[in-house]
């Protein structure tokens, strides 16, 4: 190949290469003090000294980054795209040490010029554009995809504010603050003010009636797409992938006309529209609003990724019929379902192509992922709306309609209320576009993302298109995530017992996590148990001292750590366990002295956001917390059981939780909880699991045994019945579960403070309990009495534990992407050599 430019060696010789030893390291921070930052080593705090490590870690991602982009350009492999609306990241500069394979150097060089890692550590800020386990699991997928070298590229939204900052009144009750994670200026990220797209809102679209089916879509508003770039380094490789977050700018600074006729507020106005579209994320996790803004995030988002990848498309010179050859979509939910008529909008209106030709290319670009069944977050938008906002996807979504109900009445004649169950149009008023409907017919394939769940969607929400399209068609790739993360960072002591143990290089079983079996022997060793234990029990002592030092509070760390920890949610139940532990409260003040001696003492953490219009969830909250205050005061029982309830739940906050958790709690009702992600973390780290048959939990007992996991409650099919029974045959609450009545009544009677406050929460137990508390209650406190049981048996529970993390193999990341790149996306590889 000819050098492009210039005299080569001159280039050569500027070239910088990756700092892999100490002195380099140190010597790249030092110049990054002084001339990015402006200080010196007088002046130098522990965020300037974490701004000097991220930005010389970046200077080595970037090395990696250019490499891999470079290579992926020269090769021109089959690219697979993920587009999320939420990628949780959380902090980045840990992550990126350990992923390069240079953690212990840099650890050597901070110190080397006065620093710690760990207070650098703790400068960073979580990127949190995300509401919990859809956007963690986007995260984890980057993760893999870099580290098999597999060429995908995320696209998602640079959010100004991510998830809100929660702070808990002394009241109790969940307040809501801005995240303003963008104030200290973000080292991870590559402004690409020369990358921007335009992107229309509003205005007409007019049909062009030639026969052609085009339409010409005018006037409006026009709002730029400025792509900010994220560097994913793979795990022991030089694999960098890139992340492309979008951010909204006015196309026109203001209007000059209003500023000059001295109307300055309309002069900004247009332009405070356009940055608003991606000022904030949307804090709510399973539920589906309608709100105008939220749509025009879902197309802006949608319309720059889709001319990004055409433009890079289009620089092959291939013909556009081939372009499924070279793109795989995948879309994260039905968030980017718009991506289906905006293809369709390029192709027919831009590129001159017909309706089928571009059909096809369509349903051959795009990858469905269905993450829940619960009916309030399926996605619909009103058509008025979309009319509104995008004229010409609403004509587009009816054609794809009309199209597509005349196949199904082929196949199906006289068969209406199939057509109306089916339909993409929901009949009401307004009208409303089921966005599900149209992922699925746009798609070459639909997953869900646990079996019973993929089973589910087959079964329920998507029955007549299985029936329709054939069960080819839909799939399952139970989710997974990534060691890397969950196991050697956040947990280091572990993850080095582990490799000390296999006798294995951590840069091995970490990419084959399945390598843990080895460590199933070892169950029955001794010394090694009590290594095991140890290494537990340090990690409860860090998750106590992080406690005192955030909140101020003492936590005894000789008890059992129980761990509930995700969004709160009426179907997740974080009610059913803090209506049992104000059972066990009950319970221990009836005993006497003697008898309580010989209790399992427990520690029980929650921890989660409630979306802020969630009413009844953020009075779960209350309760929590005024529980806590009454419980952690009570002389009788301070010693045997103690509650906590940690604001401001993040993925950071998790690092510090999940490995010091002896049981974690994942209660859901059955069939509600899609997969769930943070059972696996915890698993990994020799968390035991309490559970629910729901999700991935029932893979997890799977694997590591049902001896192993602590399982209660209704199954899937009885599910149904019971709310039926509920509804029409309802049994009073005393008389069908005493037990958990008298819970009630204790809170009601004002035990935990004002109990009126409640009365709405206890009212959705006590009439309708469409989540079946009453149902399962009994069944949960057997299950937390076996439980007890079983950790008395103290050799035994590390047993337990020992064998729970040998058995996670299949719960990795990097299984999972495997997954999507061989049977759905259809990418390989691509290695990139190591910059020297
Ligand atoms: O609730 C599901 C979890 O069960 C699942 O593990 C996760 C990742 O697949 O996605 C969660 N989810 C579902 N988040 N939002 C939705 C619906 O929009």
């Amino acid at each position: 190949e000819q050098w492009p430019k210039g005299d080569e060696k001159v280039w050569r010789a500027g070239t910088r290469g990756l700092d892999t030893d100490v002195p380099s390291i140190t010597k790249t921070f030092v110049n990054h003090v002084q001339t990015s930052l402006a200080r010196q080593a007088y002046n130098l705090d522990n965020l300037g000294a974490y701004q000097a490590a991220a930005l010389s870690v970046r200077d080595n991602l970037l090395v990696n980054w250019n490499e891999t982009q470079m290579n992926y350009t020269r090769k021109a492999p089959k690219r697979a795209y993920y587009l999320s609306l939420e990628f949780l990241m959380g902090r980045t500069l840990d992550n990126a040490m350990l992923n390069l394979g240079l953690k212990d150097k840099y650890v050597e060089g901070v110190k080397k010029l006065g620093f710690s890692i760990e207070d650098i550590l703790e400068q960073e800020r979580d990127a949190a554009l995300g509401n919990g386990g859809l956007g963690r699991l986007a995260a984890c997928y980057l993760d893999s995809s870099a580290s098999q070298e597999l060429p995908v590229w995320g696209y998602g939204l640079r959010y100004k504010y991510g998830i809100f900052q929660q702070l808990i009144s002394p009241e109790g009750n969940q307040l809501e603050a801005p995240d303003p994670w963008l104030d200290n200026q973000n080292p991870w990220e590559l402004p690409r003010l020369d990358v921007s797209y335009e992107v229309r809102f509003y205005g007409s679209a007019d049909r062009l009636n030639d026969g052609s089916g085009r339409s010409n879509w005018h006037g409006g508003q026009e709002v730029l797409a400025v792509a900010y770039d994220v560097m994913i380094p793979g795990y022991n490789t030089p694999t960098t992938n890139n992340l492309r977050l979008w951010e909204s700018k006015p196309k026109r600074g203001f209007d000059l006309n209003s500023f000059n006729a001295g109307d300055y507020e309309h002069a900004v106005e247009s332009s405070n529209s356009a940055a608003a579209i991606t000022s904030v994320l949307y804090p709510n996790d399973h539920t589906s609003f309608g709100k105008e803004l939220r749509l025009k995030q879902q197309y802006f988002w949608t319309a720059a990724s889709l001319q990004d990848i055409i433009r890079r498309f289009k620089n092959l010179g291939k013909p556009i019929t081939e372009f499924p050859d070279y793109a795989a979509i995948q879309l994260n939910d039905t968030h980017p379902t718009l991506a289906i008529p905006e293809l369709m909008r390029v192709l027919i209106d831009d590129e001159d192509l017909d309706w089928g030709t571009a059909w096809q290319i369509v349903t051959n670009t795009f990858f469905y992922t269905n993450h829940t069944v619960l009916p309030e977050a399926l996605e619909k938008w009103p058509v008025p709306l979309i009319e509104h906002v995008l004229p010409r996807h609403m004509q587009i979504i009816y054609d794809i309609n009309l199209f597509f109900l005349q196949a199904v009445e082929k196949k199906f004649p006289d068969d209406r209320d199939r057509l109306s169950r089916m339909s993409l149009i929901e009949e009401g008023q307004p009208k409303q576009v089921r966005m599900a409907h149209l992922a699925c017919i746009g798609s070459r394939k639909v997953n869900g993302v646990a079996e019973l769940h993929s089973d589910l969607v087959q079964t329920t929400i998507l029955k007549d298109f299985v029936e329709f399209e054939g069960v080819s068609k839909f799939g399952n790739v139970t989710n997974g995530i990534t060691p890397r993360r969950w196991l050697d960072q956040c947990n280091p002591e572990l993850s080095a017992l582990i490799s000390k143990t296999l006798k294995l290089d951590k840069n091995v079983w970490l990419k084959d996590l399945t390598k843990l079996e080895g460590l199933l022997p070892f169950a029955e060793d001794k010394k090694f148990r009590t290594e095991w234990a140890a290494i537990k029990q340090r990690n409860k002592e860090r998750l106590a001292h992080h406690v005192q030092t955030t909140l101020g509070l003492t936590v005894r760390t000789d008890a059992m750590y129980d761990v509930q920890i995700k969004r709160l949610h009426e179907y997740k139940r974080q009610t059913l366990n803090i209506l049992g532990v104000i059972h066990r409260y009950l319970t221990l003040k009836a005993m006497t002295t003697a008898e309580r001696a010989k209790t399992n003492r427990r520690v029980v953490f929650f921890a989660g956001k409630a979306a802020p219009a969630y009413y009844i969830a953020k009075l779960t909250i209350r309760l929590i917390v005024n529980v806590a205050r009454v419980i952690n005061a009570d002389p009788d029982t301070k010693d045997f059981l103690q509650l906590y309830f940690l604001p401001d739940y993040s993925v950071s906050l998790a690092e510090v939780l999940i490995p010091a958790s002896d049981i974690s709690q994942h209660i859901s009702t059955a069939g509600t909880e899609a997969s769930g992600t943070s059972n696996m973390k915890f698993c990994l780290n020799g968390g035991l699991l309490l559970g629910t048959v729901d999700g991935a939990n029932i893979e997890i007992a799977e694997e590591v045994g049902e001896s192993n996991v602590f399982f209660f409650g209704h199954l899937t099919p009885a599910v149904e019945d019971l709310r039926h029974q509920h509804l029409y045959h309802p049994v009073p609450i005393e008389e069908k579960c005493p037990a958990l009545a008298n819970v009630l009544n204790e809170v009601s009677k004002g035990l935990f403070g004002d109990g009126g406050v409640y009365e709405p929460l206890l009212n959705t137990v006590r009439h309708g309990d469409y989540y079946l508390l009453t149902d399962d209650f009994d069944s949960y406190i057997a299950a937390l009495a076996m439980v007890d049981e079983a950790y008395l048996d103290t050799e035994e529970w590390i047993k337990k534990s020992i064998r729970t993390t040998a058995k996670m193999g299949k719960f990795s990341s990097d299984r999972a992407i495997l997954e999507y790149a061989e049977s759905y996306w259809n990418i390989e590889a691509i290695p990139v050599a190591a910059a020297k």
